[in-house]
């Protein structure tokens, strides 16, 4: 892209009273950090297919999370998930992040994939077996600190298939009492992100099944749990931006586990199916960095972003490079909007300027604002082909099939 379309989009959007300056000053600061185990191989129910040059280990998983890194400049670190990420030295982890250029950032405890677990984790009738899951999540708390992480990020697969298969309030009690736990051993410093899924794999209850079940049990927590929202996480057309808003003025929304789909939770590529959705998320968030309440701008401040998904097909470093992409487009015409437009046609009830105001930023075409912005921060001007021409994705095919998978 030349100076001349930077320099005509920018009159075009002074012209609109947008200041690209500050919306560049906004793009720097946006995080999206990546999931270790969407480098590894993945699948359905039906079928996980092998690829290779798969990661072999959770240190080539943060590996080619550098890469990503490398050329987007937006994802300078990676959750992982233990067991999946279990290693004997997490110091030894944390050092090699650090020499590939990233970090380690969230925790995930894993409490679904143990037969234990078959009836519930924190919500299993079983004392034992409550004990066994609190015990893995204070172990993940241990990790954390190992590797310098503040974030925990958890996800309760705990539910029912039946009708009468099990006591919903003991189970809410339980999950509460184990939470509790867990969070009195937080550190000062660390927050516990809880995230909600109405279904699967339970059919029919599930403990957690919306973000006000995650919100009331935050709420009764206190200041250091918040709430996760994943996109692929609820009912279709379940108007997600209105949640993000809710919990934002509430100061409670820790953090965006980021994926797309069509269906149900497909963890597909950000932005690949309705990507207004996710344009109408960020700009809540945009609306809240913007708000006169030093609360509010506060939580917008720390949202922890992360993508969540899974390639059943395609290959794993470009396809997430192309969610940051995406996630980075959504936000820069997020920042398009004219605020004080907006306001103004909100005051006036003008329906019609209202949705202008919102819809004229999302049809604005960012791609020259995005490449001036990753030229100055000396990221990849187009990141996808600049990974394609780099010869990584050739020259991880010598680990070859038959790496990490879950
Ligand atoms: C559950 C979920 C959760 C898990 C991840 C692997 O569907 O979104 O975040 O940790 O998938
Ligand atoms: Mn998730
Ligand atoms: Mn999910």
């Amino acid at each position: 892209m030349s100076d001349r379309h930077y320099t005509l989009f920018e009159e075009q959007q002074q012209a609109r009273g947008i200041d690209l300056e500050a919306v560049k000053k906004k793009l720097q600061k946006l995080q999206v950090e990546t999931p270790s185990w969407g480098f590894g191989d993945s699948g359905t129910r039906f079928k996980v297919f092998q690829q290779e040059g798969i990661p072999r280990d959770p240190f080539e998983k943060l590996e080619d999370a550098a890469q990503v890194h490398k050329h987007t400049g937006s994802s300078p670190s990676v959750a992982i998930h233990i067991p999946w990420d279990k290693v004997d030295n997490y110091k030894g982890l944390k050092a090699h992040a650090e020499s590939l250029g990233v970090s380690i950032g969230a925790v995930n405890p894993n409490l679904f994939q143990d037969d234990d677990y078959k009836f519930g984790s924190l919500t299993n009738t079983d004392p034992a077996i409550r004990r066994k899951a609190l015990d893995h999540l204070l172990e993940c708390i241990g990790i954390a600190r190992e590797v310098d992480s503040n974030v925990l990020s958890l996800w309760f697969a705990d539910g029912t298939n039946y009708p009468g298969q099990a006591d919903f309030r003991k189970r809410k009690n339980w999950m509460l009492e184990g939470l509790k736990s867990m969070y009195d051993e937080l550190d000062d410093s660390m927050r516990m992100l809880i995230e909600y899924k109405f279904f699967e794999p339970g059919f029919y209850h599930t403990d957690f099944a919306d973000w006000g079940m995650a919100f009331n049990a935050a709420n009764k927590l206190g200041s250091k749990a918040e709430v996760l929202v994943d996109t692929g996480h609820h009912p279709q057309a379940t108007n997600i931006e209105h949640i993000v808003a809710y919990l934002l003025d509430e100061q409670k929304l820790g953090g965006f586990h980021f994926n797309s789909r069509k269906y149900a939770d497909d963890d597909l590529i950000v932005g690949a199916h309705d990507p207004y959705e996710i344009f109408l998320i960020l700009q809540q968030i945009v609306q809240a960095e913007e708000d006169p309440d030093p609360a509010v701008r506060q939580n917008a401040e720390n949202i922890a972003y992360m993508l969540d998904q899974c390639h059943n097909l395609e290959p794993k470093i470009p396809a997430m490079i192309r969610s940051i992409e995406n996630v980075q487009t959504m936000y820069a015409k997020a920042c398009l909007v004219n605020l004080e437009e907006l306001r103004n046609a909100q005051e006036k009830q003008d329906v019609l300027g209202a949705e202008r105001a919102i819809r004229s930023a999302f049809e604005a075409d960012v791609t020259p604002l995005l490449e001036a912005f990753r030229e100055e921060k000396g990221a990849s001007v187009k990141p996808m082909d600049a990974y394609r021409t780099s010869g990584y994705g050739e020259k991880i095919l010598s680990r070859g099939k038959g790496g990490a998978s879950w």
